[in-house]
């Protein structure tokens, strides 16, 4: 283990994949292996890519991996999939178009599945972010799809957020989504090729405008992923953006609320562990016995159990 883990943090790509697989299978060994990696971490530009199926992440984001390689960056690539068996073409399409940096050695792509506690991000994801974070990519690209809570998710990994729009894919509904406007730091409408990008550029800027200032005020910008036009502008507005978030309130902010939610979850889990084991060694036909009669009930069962735990721990 102390071998593998030296290795990926040296940037060995195998190495790196069988860390994310030993914590994406939750193996024992897990919880070592986040404690040697996290100290580690903390220097990556971590980049959300959401937005609708088909919109062009994927396009879109071989394409900013090239940019960000063209600037002498190194980038991991975790394109989330949805675990929904009616979408399982989605891994095979990601891998084809990525294809292109598939034997990059400074690019490593990783697929992962959405199950897990973050709602539709799961954990996996956040703790596979941190190990190519720690094992030295400048860049971390995650490639989510925008249905249900992953896009809203997203904001809790990423520092910076891309929200990819298409025209004539009723957006004006897809944008108001609530939560929506706020979670992105750029908005990229691409498929610019087609009729109509011009016009939703301008609804999400008039709708900026109705959010009001903030410190951050996203930029709108306009892309044809698949001819690789404005896509240079993209990565430098991601750049700028992670500047920003460096030196500014609204930076710190969001460092400290990532860092509690990882406290919390860590804590969470470990409390769950506990009240797991002394359930295990409390139950008991007896109890439920006096459960179903109702000469106990479960609020004091419960608390009889907190009470163990709590002299147990403090023991
Ligand atoms: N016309 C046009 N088509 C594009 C553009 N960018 C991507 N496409 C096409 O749109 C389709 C979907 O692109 P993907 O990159 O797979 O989109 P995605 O958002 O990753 O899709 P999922 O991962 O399945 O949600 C592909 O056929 C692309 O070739 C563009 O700028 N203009
Ligand atoms: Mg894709």
């Amino acid at each position: 283990m102390e071998k593998l883990i030296a290795r990926a943090l040296e940037g060995d790509h195998r190495s790196i994949a069988r860390l994310i697989s030993l914590v994406e299978s939750e193996s024992p060994q897990a919880e070592i292996i986040m404690r040697k990696i996290y100290p580690h971490s903390g220097k990556a530009h971590i980049i959300g890519l959401t937005g609708s199926p088909g919109a062009g992440k994927s396009t879109l984001a071989d394409k900013i991996i090239a940019h960000f390689k063209s600037l002498g960056k190194t980038v991991g690539v975790i394109a989330v999939d949805p675990s929904s068996p009616f979408t399982g073409g989605a891994i095979l399409g990601d891998r084809l178009r990525m294809q292109q940096h598939a034997v990059d050695p400074d690019v490593f792509i990783r697929s992962m599945g959405t199950r897990g506690s973050l709602g539709g991000l799961s954990r996996s994801t956040q703790e596979a972010a941190l190990i190519l974070d720690a094992c030295g990519k400048d860049v971390v690209l995650i490639e989510t799809v925008g249905v249900g809570q992953s896009e809203v998710d997203i904001v809790k990994i990423a520092d910076t957020v891309g929200l990819i729009l298409v025209p004539g894919m009723g957006d004006d509904i897809q944008i108001m989504k609530a939560g929506i406007m706020e979670i992105a730091d750029i908005f990229i409408v691409n498929k610019a090729d087609r009729d109509g990008a011009d016009r939703v550029a301008t609804e999400v800027n008039m709708m900026l405008d109705l959010l009001g200032m903030r410190p951050w005020r996203p930029p709108v910008l306009k892309t044809i992923a698949e001819r690789n036009e404005g896509v240079e502008e993209v990565v430098s507005e991601m750049t700028r953006h992670a500047d920003f978030l460096r030196r500014s309130e609204e930076g710190r902010r969001r460092r400290w609320q990532r860092l509690g939610m990882e406290v919390e979850e860590i804590l969470r889990r470990e409390i769950a562990a506990m009240v797991e084991v002394a359930w295990e060694k409390e139950k008991s036909p007896e109890l439920f016995e006096l459960l179903a009669a109702r000469k106990t009930t479960p609020y004091e069962v419960a608390e009889r159990i907190l009470g163990t735990i709590l002299t147990e721990t403090c023991d």
